[in-house]
Parts: C-alpha cells; sequence; structure tokens
C-alpha cells in the first residue's frame, strides 16, 4: 500500500513538472540588442507548443504583416504552424488606440505573450524584441528539438532618437539589390528606421534618371579599381523603397554635389567648369577670364575615375544648365521617394569656390523644398544658409555642426572617429580605411551622442547614423565584416538611452547575437573584446 501511494505521488509530481514549462533564462541575460529600456523577469515561463497561434488586435494591413513576420520567425526553427487569426491565440499582438509612437510594451505569462504599441511599427520593434528573448536556436532554418521558452516578465521600451540610420555606399563599388535587401534585414532586426543610399560619386552614378541616360550609361559602368560597376533602375529602387518600407525603413537618396561627381561630370561635358577655348585648349572659370561669347561651348566630359582620391571634382555652379540638371534628378527621384529627405551631399567640394559653393547649396536646398522635401547634407552645407528643416550631418568638423545649430537647424550624429563602418578595427585590418581612427567595438560603443561635441546638446540632434563607405569593401563578406558587430553598437547607441547602456553588459549580449549571426549564416568580425 505504502509502495503503491509513492509510485502515485511520484506520478502526481511527474505530470505537474511535466506541464510547467522548462526554466528560461531571465529576459536580461537573452542577449536582446538594443537594450530595452525597462526589463522585469518573474519565475515562471512560456514555452511556445505546436497549438501556438498570433492573434492580431486591431485592423490594418501593416498589423497583419507585423503578425505574418512573427509567425515567419518563429516557424522554421520550431516546425509548428503558427497560424496568424483575429479569433484567438497565445502570441498577442495589440494596436492600441491613441497617438501614433514607436513605444511598446512586452508582456509575458505562462499562458501568452502580449505585445501592444499604439502603432504598427512599435509592435514590429516588439515583435524583434521577442524574437531575441528567445533561445538562439530559433535562428535556425530547419526544425531542431527545443525548448522553446521565454522567461515571464515584462519589457517596456522607447527609442531615444526619432532617426536611427546606417549608411550603404553603392557608388565606390555597386551593392547588388540582394545585398541590399540582406542589410535591410539586418537593420530591421536592430530597430533603425533609416537607410541612406550614397547614389553618386566620383566613381559611380547608381540612380537611373531618365532624363539624363548617359548618366548610367556612362557614369554607372564602372567602380573603384575599374572592375563592372552598374545601377539600379528606377523599378529597382522602388523595389527596395517598398522591402525598407515594409520593414518600417524610410529610404534617403543622396546625390553628392556640387564635388564628389566626376561620374556625372564623365557623362555630360557641360555639366564641367570651364570650356573648350577657339584654339583647342580647355580653361576652367576659375583660372582668370573668358570671352563671354563661349560660354555656353560644352566642355569635354571628365575621364571616368576608378580611383579613391576625394575632393578634385565640381559641377560648374555658375551654369543654369548644371541647376537644370540637378532639378531633373531631384524631381525624378522625389516621384520614387515617398520619405521627407533627400540626400544633397555637400561634402569635400575643394575645387568649388566657396561663395559658388554657398550659392549651389543655397540654390539646391531650394529645389529640395520646391518639390516639397527636407534637404540632408554633410556638414560643410552648413557653412550656406540652411533651409528650415534642413538637417547637416556631422561626420568630420564641430564648427561646423555648430553653424547649424545656431541656425536652428538640427544634427544627425555620424562621427568618423565613432559611427563609421569603413574605419579599420585595428592595424591588421586588411579591409577599410584609417584615415580618422581604428575603430575597435567598445569605441564603437562606448560614446554618447548627447555629450560627444560641447556645442551639440541632445535637442539638436535628430539621430544617430552608421555610414559604411566602401572604397576597400566588394561585396556581402566584406560589408558584413566591417558592419558587424559594430553596427548592432550603434543600433544601441541611437535606440537606447545612455542610462541604460553598459559596455559589459553588451559584452555579454553580442556574444549571444554572435551565437545567432553564426546560426544564420551572418558573417562578421569577431573582435578580442568579446568572449565569443
Ligand atoms: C570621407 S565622409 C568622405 C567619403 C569617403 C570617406 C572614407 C564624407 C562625407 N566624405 O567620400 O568615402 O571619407 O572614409
Amino acid at each position: 500500500m505504502k509502495h503503491s501511494f509513492q509510485i502515485i505521488a511520484a506520478l502526481v509530481a511527474f505530470s505537474i513538472s511535466s506541464c510547467q514549462a522548462p526554466n528560461a533564462v531571465p529576459l536580461d541575460q537573452t542577449g536582446i540588442i538594443p537594450i530595452p529600456s525597462f526589463l522585469s523577469s518573474s519565475s515562471g515561463s512560456f514555452e511556445l507548443s505546436s497549438g501556438s497561434s498570433v492573434q492580431l488586435v486591431g485592423s490594418g494591413e501593416d498589423l497583419k504583416r507585423v503578425g505574418n513576420y512573427l509567425a515567419e520567425n518563429l516557424r522554421p526553427a520550431t516546425g509548428y504552424d503558427i497560424p496568424v487569426g483575429t479569433d484567438t491565440g497565445d502570441l498577442i499582438l495589440e494596436l492600441v488606440a491613441g497617438e501614433a509612437s514607436e513605444k511598446y510594451s512586452v508582456e509575458i505569462k505562462s499562458d501568452w505573450i502580449k505585445i501592444s504599441s499604439t502603432s504598427a511599427a512599435g509592435l514590429y520593434y516588439g515583435m524583434q524584441t521577442l524574437i531575441k528573448a528567445f533561445p538562439a536556436e530559433i535562428e535556425n532554418t530547419s526544425v531542431v528539438d527545443y525548448d522553446w521558452v521565454v522567461s515571464e516578465g515584462k519589457i517596456e521600451d522607447e527609442p531615444e532618437f526619432a532617426y536611427r540610420g546606417a549608411m550603404l555606399d553603392v557608388a565606390r563599388h555597386f551593392i547588388s539589390m540582394e545585398d541590399v535587401k540582406h542589410y535591410i534585414d539586418q537593420m530591421a532586426s536592430l530597430k533603425f528606421n533609416f537607410l541612406h543610399l550614397h547614389l553618386t560619386d566620383d566613381q559611380g552614378w547608381r540612380i537611373e534618371i531618365k532624363s539624363w541616360p548617359k548618366l548610367t550609361e556612362i557614369g554607372g559602368k564602372t567602380e573603384v579599381g575599374g572592375t563592372e560597376g552598374g545601377f539600379f533602375t528606377q523599378e529597382d529602387y522602388a523595389e527596395i523603397i517598398t522591402y525598407a518600407a515594409e520593414r518600417f525603413i524610410t529610404v534617403v537618396p543622396e546625390i553628392d554635389m556640387p564635388g564628389h561627381t566626376n561620374a556625372a561630370l564623365a557623362s555630360y561635358g557641360e555639366l564641367n567648369p570651364g570650356v573648350n577655348l577657339p584654339n583647342g585648349d580647355f580653361a576652367t572659370m576659375n583660372e582668370g577670364k573668358i570671352d563671354f561669347d563661349i560660354l555656353d561651348k560644352n566642355p569635354q566630359p571628365a575621364e571616368i575615375y576608378t580611383g579613391i582620391e576625394v575632393g578634385f571634382s565640381t559641377f560648374a555652379t555658375n551654369k543654369e544648365i548644371t541647376y537644370t540638371f540637378v532639378e531633373d534628378v531631384i524631381r525624378e527621384l522625389v516621384e520614387l521617394t515617398p520619405g521627407p529627405y533627400i540626400h544633397i551631399g555637400g561634402d569635400e567640394s575643394h575645387v568649388t569656390e566657396k561663395e559658388d559653393y554657398i550659392y549651389f547649396i543655397e540654390r539646391v536646398q531650394e529645389i529640395v523644398s520646391k518639390y516639397g522635401k527636407k534637404s540632408i547634407g554633410w556638414d560643410e552645407i552648413a557653412t550656406a544658409k540652411l533651409s528650415p528643416g534642413s538637417v547637416a550631418q556631422f561626420w568630420a568638423l564641430e564648427e561646423n555642426a555648430k553653424f547649424a545649430i545656431e541656425q536652428g537647424n538640427q544634427i544627425l550624429m555620424s562621427p568618423a572617429k565613432r559611427a563609421y563602418l569603413d574605419m579599420q578595427y585595428d592595424s591588421t585590418s586588411t579591409l577599410g580605411l584609417h584615415w580618422a581612427a581604428y575603430i575597435e567595438l567598445d569605441d564603437a560603443y562606448n560614446w554618447d551622442p548627447a555629450t560627444y561635441s560641447e556645442g551639440i546638446n541632445k535637442s539638436d540632434i535628430l539621430g544617430v547614423e552608421a555610414p559604411l563607405w566602401t572604397e576597400t569593401i566588394t561585396d556581402r563578406a566584406d560589408i558584413e565584416y566591417m558592419a558587424f558587430p559594430r553596427l548592432t553598437a550603434l543600433a544601441e547607441v541611437a535606440w537606447s538611452s545612455n542610462e541604460r547602456r553598459n559596455w559589459e553588459d553588451f559584452q555579454k549580449r553580442i556574444a549571444i547575437q554572435g551565437k545567432r549571426w553564426d546560426i544564420k549564416g551572418v558573417g562578421f568580425y569577431r573582435s578580442p573584446k568579446v568572449n565569443w
């Protein structure tokens, strides 16, 4: 009798424990990047099962899309169906009434998980957080036998900066659609919301402009090193915009000018400063007086350029044809670009006279405004009068950033010493440049945009952007090696408050992210600063 009682007791104990989800790691040890504003864990856990499903509360296509993404992220590794519907479900996405904000919360109970936000973007960020709260094995693309558990608890989160960007230079080396989309996927998982495409430079013009077809026929042909270049047709570009928008990322297209324009100058002679003199000589406008009669004769196009020097090219800022050209380009670009910004470049125009530069930048900002958009430009544009709403992207000179602030304009923070993903990690790096600094992972992480420069305060800052210049970068493997893990550090600089950020804690979280990258087949630099 005593014996059988023991057996029953054991069976009861077993059945109770088998109903309970296995233990899960506390939320603050799951490796969520960027770190949320608030996290708390309690003792129980939620376990995903073959009966799990997504329930959408609210309406709209965006909500459905986020629900589908959540299910798509959970299906491959678990092998569960995870249907998406509106009736019931243990994975609840709730669109709450109220003024739309990126803020979200995730509540995890033993029987259900609920993500709430007043916007679909907020739900999307909540979804990205939840994926990272599951074990790293969830990243597998085929079924693994695993306890798919998340600790009970609560997460509340909202971004520190409105603009969280990454830039790809598709001009120096052309980057394919597939690789741009792959980069967008990584950005989206880190809650970036702006993709800046550096579409033109001395070495290449990468966006089709129908009214000036030679830009891509000639200017798009080659890239650094003289290899075959390429360009996005307008359809390609629209596809990138849609792909990004589906992931709550806005594209900012850049036409860099009046310097960094050799590819355009090689495509169309008339954009070059100077004239061909009747005696066959070529004279620039800055070399002295030129007979007025011959001013409208076209200079020869520039030679194609495949090196990596900067600062040698300029549009003819004193010819009307230049502004006709710029307006055509901006008009076509605006027709394709739903986002609020057009980036007008403006950096390193070393061969443009200062007053010509100022005249040009002011006129181009007016053209951008005429088409209903705001201008962003590299910090040099602040030496000109900025239009209301124009943004100066700080990369080199604090003095320029201060000019912008004095004019009442905002700053996008991309200090080259911290935020440039093309800088080498250390002196042994084989890819990248080092004119600004060597940037190890901790250098990319340990800075605060709000105190980086004495004259730039938090309220002056629109956000943070991490540019990847591609003079030395040729393919996806190179991009991944330079961007990861540093892009995750910059994601946290942009999203999380300085008070919440902590290098020692980040070191642990990034190691978990490394495991995820290994599972997904995403390459990264195994920084010696991390115990991978
Ligand atoms: C400076 S940053 C440049 C780019 C180069 C980069 C290389 C900026 C506005 N101009 O043209 O690609 O350095 O690090």
